[in-house]
């Protein structure tokens, strides 16, 4: 059986933000059967011996599936997907568009965005480094809102995992709602993303499973 580890406990401003919300998101669109690992991030839980063995970084999430263990948010729906056969089109040029926009969202996207989070959260609001990157964050989501012109999925004609990854970055509270306000073909595909039923049950299940932190 497909194990996921994710967390037990989450504190409210991080509830819907977490990345094992990506995996879980994923395995339901696919239909596959999984049970959940609920580790207690406060207590510890990701700093034992047994769970760096799994993921040396100490971070959620993970999956075991009968021994394939796999980290990494991005490779972990890629590998789900590749198992299923679903969220992933077969033929080679399908197949790299998905991986394209994985990449991009895990990459040209989250890290500006997160970056710059970062950053204020940690009091550099104000500061020219927050400014910078301020400036980078808003240009790749121009570049972005541009491409989603006439789009509705960001790498194929069809939702795939590279929508779960980009919209999730996009749609966690690390991206400012005040830096997507101004790009309409953005809010307008965030909103497609996160209409999908199989987004609003894993998020409730996953609201109703967890507790405070
Ligand atoms: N690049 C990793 C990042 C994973 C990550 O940042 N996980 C966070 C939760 S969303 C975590 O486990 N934080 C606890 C920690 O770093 O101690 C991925 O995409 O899976």
């Amino acid at each position: 059986m497909l194990k996921i580890y994710g967390f037990a406990r989450v504190n409210k401003f991080a509830r819907g933000n977490t990345r094992d919300l990506r995996v879980l998101w994923a395995a339901e669109e696919m239909g596959l059967p999984y049970e959940i690992v609920g580790m207690d991030h406060p207590n510890h839980d990701l700093d034992s011996p047994a769970y760096r063995a799994l993921n040396p970084f100490g971070q959620i999430p993970a999956i075991d599936d009968d021994g394939v263990v796999v980290t990494e948010s991005g490779a972990i729906l890629l590998y789900l997907a590749r198992k299923s056969g679903k969220l992933l089109p077969r033929d080679l040029a399908g197949e790299a568009q998905v991986l394209r926009w994985s990449v991009a969202a895990l990459n040209s996207i989250e890290v500006p965005v997160l970056t710059l989070w970062f950053v204020n959260i940690s009091g550099g609001k104000g500061t020219k480094p927050s400014e910078a990157l301020r400036g980078w964050a808003d240009m790749r989501l121009n570049q972005l809102d541009g491409w989603l012109a006439g789009r509705q999925f960001i790498a194929t004609d069809d939702f795939t995992v590279a929508d779960i990854l980009m919209s999730h970055v996009l749609g966690t509270a690390s991206t400012d709602a005040d830096l997507l306000k101004p790009h309409a073909n953005i809010l307008a595909y965030l909103a497609r993303c996160m209409e999908r039923p199989a987004w609003k049950r894993t998020l409730d299940a996953y609201c109703e499973r967890v507790e405070a932190a």
